[in-house]
């Protein structure tokens, strides 16, 4: 049961939400238990690849070139950095790893090719693979998805009415087509929403029935609460009250009972307590490491031992989909094999005292 007929309209939708607090959580658990294993939440670390000077104008985010934030722009990373990151996280005990980069979109240039390396790096770690990168086309997508790309990651946010208020720079229809090349592409989808951007309730269930809408509602849903940053449009929001990340949490636990819900910013102004009831209510991941992609984020430690006060068990890679094969990309061979030939030449051209600068590849 992809999506649950009992809550697919908005009023039962609200209804929901609304119901007593802990009435709603043990609906929650009890659709929870009948899909998960209640003891298992999955520790995915995130990794900003590319950081800032972004063109987009997303209200709630400190990466925006065109707001005044602490954020330092950086380049992409190399290749062997993300390894050494995956593997630290690996060692941490997470078994996913989310590469963001602030791009409006993907393109076809040499930083793609980068980022099809690392998908395919990392894949061989056994862990599972998710980018976030923009907007993406099919062919994008279906480059990645042979790299050994497990998900992709593209929020709608919030509910279409309520993103033309945050986002003017691209459509909510952008991301529905951007989501719909991943799934085509055979890759599993993780796209939810942020809470405590100043929306009304309506605007949280108008996310979730945008995702009821598609064929195939997103296999992981991750609930953000705004992380506040000074310089943002949103600086000034008030950090949401647990209760509501709780609500939400088991709200689309009901409404989408297989999907993987994840528990995702702002925990940092959550305490045991409150996030142990949104395990109870069905989140099955947090994001773990002191750093989210720009912002803070609880230290592994002390995770590890919420974990064992709580008595969850970290989830291991690939118990929700098979782990993909990496295949060879034919851009990144072809490169290699020019940069074969290039050495040849240099050797050659070194042989008979030629000047390395004045060699040409065709
Ligand atoms: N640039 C790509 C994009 O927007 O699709 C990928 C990176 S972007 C930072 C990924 C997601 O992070 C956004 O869609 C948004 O949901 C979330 N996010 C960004 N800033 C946030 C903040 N301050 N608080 C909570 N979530 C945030
Ligand atoms: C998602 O829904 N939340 C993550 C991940 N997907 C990419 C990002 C949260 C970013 C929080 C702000 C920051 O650290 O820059
Ligand atoms: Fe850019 Fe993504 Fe931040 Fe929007 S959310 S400003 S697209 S990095």
């Amino acid at each position: 049961m992809k999506v649950n007929p009992a809550y697919n309209t908005r009023e039962k939708l609200l209804e929901l939400y609304n119901k007593p607090l802990l009435e709603l959580v043990f609906e929650a658990a009890t659709v929870h238990r009948q899909y998960h294993n209640p003891r298992e939440v999955q520790m995915s670390s995130l990794l900003s690849i590319k950081t800032g000077g972004c063109p987009e104008d997303c209200g709630y985010c400190p990466q925006a070139a065109r707001y005044h934030t602490d954020v330092e722009a950086h380049k992409l990373m190399t290749v062997e950095s993300v390894v050494e990151q995956a593997q630290n996280a690996k060692a941490n005990g997470s078994s996913r790893l989310c590469m963001g980069a602030a791009w409006r979109e993907v393109r076809d240039n040499r930083d793609f090719d980068s980022v099809v390396e690392m998908v395919q790096a990392v894949n061989d770690l056994d862990m599972e693979v998710c980018c976030t990168l923009g907007m993406l086309n099919e062919d994008q997508a279906l480059r990645l998805k042979k790299a050994g790309l497990f998900a992709y990651n593209h929020n709608l946010d919030s509910s279409r009415d309520f993103y033309k208020d945050i986002i003017s720079t691209r459509e909510y229809d952008d991301r529905l087509n951007t989501i719909e090349n991943a799934r085509k592409a055979g890759i599993t989808v993780c796209s939810g929403g942020i809470i405590g951007m100043g929306e009304a309730v309506e605007d949280r269930i108008g996310l979730l029935l945008s995702y009821m809408e598609m064929e195939t509602p997103p296999d992981s849903i991750p609930i953000n609460a705004l992380v506040a940053v000074e310089g943002t449009p949103l600086e000034d929001q008030k950090p949401v009250e647990q209760w509501e990340m709780i609500r939400m949490v088991a709200t689309t636990r009901i409404a989408f009972p297989q999907s993987v819900v994840r528990l995702s910013a702002g925990r940092t102004k959550m305490n045991m307590e409150g996030q142990a009831l949104c395990f109870m209510a069905g989140a099955g991941s947090i994001f773990a490491g002191d750093k989210l992609l720009t912002t803070p984020n609880p230290e592994f430690n002390e995770d590890k031992a919420m974990f064992e006060i709580l008595g969850l068990v970290p989830k291991e890679a690939f118990a929700d989909g098979e782990k993909p094969v990496s295949e060879p990309d034919p851009i990144i061979e072809a490169r290699k094999e020019k940069d074969r030939l290039r050495a040849i030449q240099l050797e050659e051209a070194k042989a008979k005292g030629f000047e390395p600068r004045k060699i040409t590849v065709q």
